[in-house]
């Protein structure tokens, strides 16, 4: 008769054990889960960008001023445009010259560089002269900038382009393409035509500005303490540099830069959710747009063919140890860094927030996309302003007409624009916002996103989305 308890409690022990062994597997997996989740939240949180308590960015001006007036209460800043162009180019580069000349150099006169990487041709000089109010330099590129690094075997190099062609990557098989980003990454800075300026205005040929500039930028970015200016902010093409954002982040480590707000604006938000072993396999991977760490970049840069810029930040010692780093790497070559997200990248890492601006009150035109602020209320100075009154000179704004320019509009910042419409820009703003959010006190709420809304994107009232 003792034989059933026995067995019963043999059985019972049997049965327990696993279901000892069940409930501890149990409260392992919680922990991990509690584990995985507290990790998550502690890394979105390191790398969150705070609010600051006011909007670190305004426009500079809205609506017009007396242009002028404008220029003759300054002289002029130590800077100057710069244009990278063709021979071929002629007819695009005499556009753009005309029409910056038309909505801002005809009253400020700042001189223009043009370079090029072959000699240029005298009809390019002949016209150009002509076009351009202030004065014209023409210079070209020494072929040490406009070529490989030293140590890359130009066969190869030429190999993996042909790849990049074949692959469809934009521009990825021109060779000339390659040298001029790389140009513009790092030896741009450093060319003898520019060494006596200080700020420069990027132009390139057949973009056009659709509003008129009636102060001077360059000094506003002096008395604003500004030294990155951009118009545009978009996604870069993927294929174009898998290995560009862990390049600049290993340079980050190397150099022991912490990951402040600014370049925390560059992280895609999703990616710092991972859990900690995701992130992990990423680094440890290599995957594209990843850091070692496993965050990925949001893709976001600005266009680089506008920049208003303070040349001594590029020249400076650690941009020009970042650039030496990127170089190292080939990544100019063997992907096809652009100078855009090179510029981008290294300005969210190197600058507080507060040091970039958005041109918002600009209207700029590069295909296929454009920005317009539209005509600021009540702030049109529709009479041509001081100097156009009846003794006129020829430097006024000349009288308003009626059917000339946009109509004035609620919340609009621009002077004397021709917009398309409502519309401020014809792209999406999440760039925009997502790479201001250091500057931005007021942001888009979870609903406005949901949406697909980003209206807050300072500076810019009534955003397309
Ligand atoms: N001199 C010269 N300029 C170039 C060459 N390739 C591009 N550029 C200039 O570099 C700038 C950017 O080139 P672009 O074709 O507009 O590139 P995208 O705006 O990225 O499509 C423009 O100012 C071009 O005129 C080149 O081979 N030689
Ligand atoms: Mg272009």
């Amino acid at each position: 008769m003792k034989l059933l308890p026995a067995l019963t409690v043999a059985i019972f022990r049997q049965l327990r054990r696993p279901a000892r062994r069940v409930s501890l597997l149990l409260k392992g997996a919680a922990f991990l889960f509690v584990f995985l989740i507290l990790d998550s939240l502690l890394h979105s949180h390191v790398h969150s960008v705070p609010r600051p308590p006011e909007d670190l960015d305004a426009p500079f001006a809205i609506g017009c001023q007396d242009p002028v007036i404008a220029a003759a209460s300054h002289p002029r800043e130590n800077a100057a445009f710069v244009m990278l162009a063709r021979n071929s180019e002629i007819e695009e580069a005499r556009s753009t010259v005309e029409n910056i000349e038309a909505q801002f150099n005809r009253w400020f006169n700042y001189p223009i560089v043009f370079l090029n990487n072959e000699e240029w041709s005298p009809e390019f000089v002949r016209v150009l002269n002509r076009t351009a109010s202030g004065k014209a330099i023409f210079d070209t590129i020494p072929q040490a900038d406009w070529s490989y690094p030293e140590w890359m075997d130009k066969e190869e190099a030429r190999k993996l382009l042909a790849k990049q062609g074949k692959a469809g990557i934009y521009n990825g098989g021109k060779e000339s393409y390659h040298h001029m980003c790389r140009f513009y990454s790092g030896a741009f800075y450093a060319h003898p035509a520019l060494s006596e300026f200080r700020y420069y205005w990027r132009l390139e040929p057949g973009v056009s500005f659709s509003c008129a500039i009636t102060y001077d930028p360059f000094l506003a970015m002096t008395t604003h303490n500004k030294t990155y200016g951009f118009t545009t902010a978009l996604w870069e093409v993927p294929d174009t540099c898998p290995s560009l954002f862990r390049a600049v982040d290993d340079f980050r480590l190397q150099n022991s830069i912490p990951p402040t707000p600014n370049w925390n604006a560059m992280l895609k938000p999703s990616s710092l959710w991972d859990p900690f072993p995701v992130r992990w396999l990423k680094g440890y991977l290599g995957a594209a747009h990843h850091n070692s760490q496993g965050d990925a970049w949001n893709l976001c840069h600005y266009w680089s063919n506008f920049e208003i810029a303070d040349l001594d930040f590029f020249r400076s010692a650690p941009y020009q140890a970042l650039f030496k780093h990127l170089d190292s790497k080939g990544g100019f070559y063997a992907e096809r860094w652009g100078d855009a997200p090179v510029h981008s990248l290294a300005v969210h890492l190197l600058l507080p927030p507060e040091r970039l601006h958005h041109f918002s009150d600009f209207g700029y035109y590069h295909e296929p996309f454009w920005q317009c602020p539209g005509n600021a209320p009540g702030k049109q100075m529709r009479d041509g302003g001081s100097s156009s009154g009846a003794s006129a000179g020829p430097g006024g704004l000349g009288k308003w007409e009626d059917g000339d320019f946009s109509e004035e509009s609620e919340d609009a910042v621009g002077c004397r624009c021709k917009c398309f419409g409502a519309q401020r820009r014809n792209m999406r703003s999440i760039c925009l916002g997502t790479m201001q959010a250091a500057q931005a006190h007021h942001r888009p709420s979870w609903w406005d996103k949901a949406r697909g809304r980003w209206p807050y994107t300072i500076n810019i009232p009534n955003p397309v989305t």
